[in-house]
């Protein structure tokens, strides 16, 4: 071999080599199975038997998506995922998914055209159970944050609404940190179906709470999905005024009964109107990674204590 051709293999070796250095060392960002005990399917959405585990090994907060059938659910977590894929999320960047391959295979899902006029996300199975998808995101000094986002058909609540005794069978809601109600703005411009709409969405948010199965500590939020709908030529004001009143009127209904009520404006895909973006999701990534205020967990002196024990707390503090 001459001389010119070892020297040129020698370089190309100590580029790889440098290369190699430079390269996201993937694999030792993932949580060691050793250290959270569990053998989820990285690839899969995880079920509910494989959640509870997952819960109790890692810091987590998990979030609830409720909607009837076309609410946006699926299509809300895939664009999530789409945003983190395309570069940071407002002070997020991605860091790790367990259900990475579940994840792309819905955003593909969400924005495939195929045989369709527009793209469009598959009905998610009416049969099938609930799942949930893994995120976890980086702020800007490293933190890490665990999100698990859970899934099912919107028929599940749409049954659970009419027939209360379906409600246990909502097996996610326990476990919610975060319940997001995904109202369709688009649905409340038809003024033929609106009121019908109106009256179910009312009645899902009661039917969950006067039952019991939204976990006192849950935040709740509205999520008012497809703005792009409702900023999109031909709709008029009266249909924005309409969407104002109704958030009012579920503020009204709902802010006192709950430990926390707030309405947010999301658009997850633009397709009646690219100019309306992707809206609302880095902020919704903010509230779902905020960490929970610390709790003083230190006795409340008694006033006037009759006995001088219970006045030991006040003469400590
Ligand atoms: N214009 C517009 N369409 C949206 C938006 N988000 C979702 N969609 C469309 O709404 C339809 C239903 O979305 P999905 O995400 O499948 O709804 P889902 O709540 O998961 O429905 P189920 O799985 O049947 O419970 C799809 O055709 C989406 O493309 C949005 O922000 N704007
Ligand atoms: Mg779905």
């Amino acid at each position: 071999m001459s001389d010119n051709l070892m020297q040129n293999e020698v370089t190309e070796r100590v580029e790889a080599v440098e290369d190699d250095d430079t390269l996201d060392p993937g694999e030792e960002f993932e949580t060691p199975v050793e250290a959270t005990g569990l053998q989820l399917r990285s690839n899969d959405a995880i079920s509910q038997g494989a959640v509870s585990e997952f819960r109790g090994n890692v810091r987590t907060k998990t979030v609830v998506l409720v909607g009837e059938q076309k609410a946006g659910k699926t299509t809300l977590l895939a664009s999530l995922f789409g945003q983190f894929c395309d570069g940071p999320v407002g002070r997020f960047t991605f860091a790790e998914s367990r259900t990475l391959l579940a994840f792309s295979e819905r955003r593909h899902l969400a924005l495939r055209k195929s045989q369709r006029k527009s793209p469009s996300a598959p009905r998610t199975s009416r049969a099938g159970p609930v799942h949930f998808f893994h995120l976890c995101v980086a702020d800007e000094v490293g933190e890490r944050f665990n999100i698990l986002i859970s899934d099912r058909s919107g028929e599940a609540f749409d049954a659970a609404r009419r027939n209360t005794q379906l409600l246990s069978r909502l097996e996610e809601l326990p476990m919610a940190d975060f319940v997001c109600f995904l109202l369709d703005a688009g649905k409340l411009t038809n003024k033929e179906t609106r009121a019908g709409y109106k009256r179910k969405f009312r009645e899902t948010i009661r039917a969950l709470n006067d039952n019991g199965v939204l976990p006192s500590t849950a935040k709740i939020e509205i999520l008012v999905t497809k703005l792009d709908k409702l900023q999109r030529k031909g709709v008029d004001l009266e249909a924005l005024e309409e969407v104002a009143r109704y958030e009012a009127d579920l503020r009204t209904e709902f802010a006192a009964k709950v430990t926390s009520f707030e309405i947010y404006q999301v658009c997850a895909l633009p397709r009646a109107n690219l100019e309306t973006g992707v809206v609302g999701l880095s902020e919704m990534v903010d509230r779902w990674c905020l960490p929970d205020p610390v709790v003083d967990p230190r006795p409340m002196p008694v006033r006037n204590a009759a006995r001088y024990l219970d006045r030991l707390v006040g003469v400590w503090t």
